[in-house]
């Protein structure tokens, strides 16, 4: 009894803290990107049924050199005072460069800042890979307008697939 008891405090505290720490992150948008339906970028990339993460679709992009690409613009997420964190699959091949994410948010009085996620940029060939990058949204900070891209600085092929943007 005793000793069942000492084994199952522990175990009820690790399977608190998973939870708080899984119902912390909020999503606010994902996007399959199984089509070019909704992307800001309609010409220069192509839709690829055969490769994807999600098995449904990816974007293709062939770069012939250092091009920020925009993917999605949100304007319907009003939110300050947390931290924003975009997240995508990537995939590279023969990258000469590095490809990652860019996340722009518009203040209309203030101006637009941006936040690139450098470490965990994709480079060469890969296999998919989750890379993301993070925004701190202090308070009374409150984006009018969220910009998604991807930047592919250099020369290669990248796929990209399943966006996810959520609050942290
Ligand atoms: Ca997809």
């Amino acid at each position: 009894m005793n000793k069942y008891f000492i084994i199952s405090i522990p175990l009820l505290l690790f399977l608190f803290i998973s939870c708080s720490i899984q119902t912390k992150r909020v999503e606010l948008k994902h996007f399959p990107i199984d089509d070019l339906n909704g992307m800001v970028t309609q010409s220069g990339i192509q839709v690829d049924k055969a490769v994807s993460s999600d098995g449904k679709g990816s974007i293709k992009i062939e770069a012939a050199g250092p091009a920020a690409i925009p993917l999605f613009i949100i304007d319907d997420v009003r939110i300050d005072d947390t931290q924003l964190m975009y997240e995508a699959k990537v995939k590279s091949e023969s990258l000469n460069g590095q490809a990652y994410l860019e996340m722009w948010c518009v203040f209309n009085d203030e101006g637009e800042y941006f936040s690139r996620g450098f470490d965990s940029a994709i480079a060469g060939t890969t296999g998919w890979q989750t890379i993301k990058t993070v925004f701190l949204l202090k308070k009374n900070e409150m984006p009018d307008q969220i910009k998604l891209n991807v930047v592919v600085n250099g020369v290669g092929t990248v796929w990209i697939d399943d966006i996810h943007l959520s609050k942290l």
